[in-house]
């Protein structure tokens, strides 16, 4: 595989899968709804916006794999997330399959299950409970990439991220943390990971906090993470008051997302990452 299109290229998560994967490529194709610039001679920059299926159909001309993590990033009006997430992503999907791509990795998010609580500890088969119309419309990513996988072949790896920062910034995040090195490698394992065929995986590093059961995923990628938010424990509980045991954000995986009220009066409010 020789060409690769990232759409969201300009988001957090794709600036640094960007510079972190565009050696491994000879040709990196970058989208977004914002303008980028490229900044090596094997990156191309396109603007486009993921509801329009003519110009999504565009970018994914002459692509090997598709990385899509375009869309909203979070908790929003229902008529936004449904455009942008479920139709937008049903464009890509679409469109990698009919211009011949051979891979799709999906930037699902662990708020697919964010409303089981935090005793429980999850496989990526638990049954899904998520937090939000956000969550929900992630969770429809998933089911599309398990289509068009059995319908057309495709190879598609959801990866359920958690919290991709540089560090760990509060107790939460010691349970869902993703570095940015482990998550650079986790995409690339996703992407070259021989006959995957479908796969469903948490983006998190190896965090003994976690609720996550990622060892069967993880084995079938190749997929080794080498930080651990455990390094960060000490500094992030003394710095951090005790928490409401029975506040709603703290009793479910999801945190701040669970909390409806919030999450919808300030839809753009940084929910953590
Ligand atoms: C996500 O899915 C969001 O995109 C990100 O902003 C964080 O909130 C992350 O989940 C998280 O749960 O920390």
């Amino acid at each position: 595989m020789s060409r690769l299109l990232i759409t969201g290229a300009a988001g957090r998560v794709g600036a640094v899968l960007r510079r972190g994967l565009r050696d491994r490529w000879d040709h990196v194709r970058l989208s977004d709804q914002h303008p980028l610039e490229p900044e090596t001679a094997s990156e191309e920059c396109v603007v486009a916006d993921l509801t329009d299926d003519a110009a999504v159909h565009e970018l994914c001309r002459d692509v090997d794999a598709v990385i899509h993590l375009g869309g909203i990033p979070g908790e929003a009006a229902f008529d936004d997330i449904l455009s942008t997430n479920v139709c937008g992503t049903h464009h890509v999907f679409e469109a990698a399959r009919r211009q011949g791509a051979t891979r799709v990795v999906f930037a699902s998010s662990n708020h697919v299950t964010g409303f089981h609580g935090r005793s429980d500890r999850i496989d990526v088969d638990t049954p899904a409970e998520p937090d939000g119309f956000y969550g929900l419309s992630k969770l429809y990513g998933e089911g599309l990439g398990k289509l068009y996988h059995r319908t057309f072949g495709l190879e598609v790896v959801s990866i359920r991220i958690g919290s991709f920062v540089p560090e760990p910034r509060d107790r939460r995040m010691l349970s869902t943390w993703l570095s940015h090195r482990d998550g650079v490698e986790l995409f690339h394992r996703a992407l070259v990971a021989p006959d995957v065929g479908y796969l469903t995986i948490w983006g998190a590093s190896a965090n003994s906090r976690s609720w996550w059961d990622n060892a069967t995923p993880a084995a079938l990628l190749g997929y080794h993470p080498r930080d651990t938010a455990d390094d960060f424990t000490e500094r992030i509980e003394q710095a951090t008051p005790q928490p409401d045991p029975i506040a709603p954000a703290e009793r479910y995986q999801g945190g701040p997302f669970v909390d409806w009220d919030d999450a919808l009066v300030h839809p753009d409010r940084d929910h953590g990452a």
